[in-house]
């Protein structure tokens, strides 16, 4: 089983993740991390705090010759802001002054409820932690997963299809396979659209929150294609494959729902609108389904088709034009606090969710094929294939 935990505070001096149950012998490379890390960094509505950080991994144990070991793989990405925070931030006593004290709990943050439960009287405590700074961490975890999805022909995209009530047209939403081309496009498009005209719209949308000093969501689409038939189980609720990946979309920060496939549209259709009919083809792909409403996932088990998820995020609640709030301390009304953040951070989110889909692809792919090392994983894998190839 494929496990991990992440620490690390947005100002503080560097994020730690460490991931157990990589299997042995995985090619892997510091640069497939810091190209993910990379691509989160981007995209048009990113605010001040991108211009200073240029996210590179350290790989500090788990990795030998460039290939995993089988121990904990530990990597760490260190946070050049805290050049501005070390005293702010220090772990020894003095570092909390009036200075940086934050009072005025955000709405729509964690800063209230988190200072309530865990009894602090300075809610930075809260928002160090509850910052999507972390979601660097979980990146930088999602690529040794999809390392080791690589080995397998498993690929994973995502892309933009609504920001702020401007949606791409469906006609750009048809994407049946992953292309290096069809990558490339969406890496170097500033908001990871499929739709240049959309995408034109949305960023006159970004520009004008920012000008009022507001934020816009959206929504993203994450496909992974190449999974095999069998992942995940109906057998038990919290292994079926798409609690898990529900969980994962809904465990990053700001998002609000989860779709899969067709997603809330079933429930406005006949039966017959939804299922997906099933064709066997004997020379390439054996059984097969026409249509892909399902979202590559029946019963909970991934069927071969593409999986399809998709992700709703909420605004940023960092306003620089503040909503009405009431000081934790006094308890008096104020506007809450201004801090610096960003606009609009839809094309990151879409980044992350590639990175979680990952994490948890990757552990149904060891649930299933196990092995300690990747030579017996892939011997697994290649014996199920032959015998699925053979129905
Ligand atoms: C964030 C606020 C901003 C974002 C940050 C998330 O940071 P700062 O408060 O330093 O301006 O840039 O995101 C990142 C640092 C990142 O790497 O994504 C927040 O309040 O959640």
């Amino acid at each position: 089983m494929l496990s991990f935990l992440t620490a690390g505070e947005s100002h503080g001096k560097c994020l730690t993740a460490i991931l157990v149950g990589v299997p042995a012998n995985l090619p892997l490379l510091a640069s497939d991390i810091d190209n993910e890390l990379k691509r989160r960094q981007s995209g048009y509505g990113r605010g001040g705090r991108m211009k200073i950080e240029s996210d590179r991994v350290e790989i500090t144990a788990g990795v030998r010759d460039g290939v995993t070991l089988g121990s904990p793989v530990s990597l760490t990405i260190q946070n050049r802001d805290w050049e501005n925070w070390q005293k702010v931030m220090s772990p020894d006593p003095g570092a909390v002054t009036d200075k940086e004290t934050v009072t005025r709990p955000r709405p729509g943050h964690a800063d209230l409820a988190g200072g309530i439960k865990y009894n602090h009287k300075d809610l930075r405590n809260v928002l160090e932690r509850a910052s999507a700074r972390e979601t660097a961490a979980r990146v930088a975890l999602g690529a040794v997963a999809k390392r080791l999805l690589r080995e397998f022909g498993i690929d994973i995209i995502s892309f933009v299809v609504e920001i702020g009530g401007v949606r791409v047209n469906p006609k750009y939403l048809d994407i049946d396979s992953i292309t290096e081309e069809k990558r490339r496009t969406l890496d170097n498009s500033p908001l990871r659209c499929p739709d240049s005209e959309a995408e034109q719209k949305m960023m006159r949308a970004i520009d004008d929150a920012g000008k009022n000093g507001d934020t816009l969501g959206g929504i993203v689409e994450i496909i992974a294609a190449g999974v095999p038939v069998g992942l995940g189980t109906y057998a038990q609720w919290d292994r079926r494959l798409d609690t898990r990946l529900a969980g994962a979309i809904m465990g990053i920060p700001a998002i609000k729902g989860v779709e899969i496939g067709l997603g809330f549209e079933v429930a406005k259709r006949l039966g017959s609108q939804v299922h997906d009919e099933i064709r066997y083809d004997n020379t390439e792909k054996q059984f097969y389904r026409t249509t892909n409403n399902a979202g590559g996932i029946e019963g909970g088990i991934s069927n071969g088709e593409p999986i399809i998820v998709r992700a709703a995020m909420k605004p940023i609640p960092s306003l620089r034009r503040p909503l009405q709030s009431v000081d934790f301390i006094s308890k008096k009304p104020f506007e809450a606090t201004k801090e610096r953040a960003d606009v609009c951070a839809v094309p990151a989110a879409g980044v992350v969710a590639e990175a979680v889909v990952a994490i948890e692809l990757a552990n149904a792919m060891i649930e299933k094929f196990g092995g300690d090392s990747l030579n017996e994983m892939r011997k697994n894998y290649e014996t199920y294939a032959e015998y699925v190839y053979k129905l």
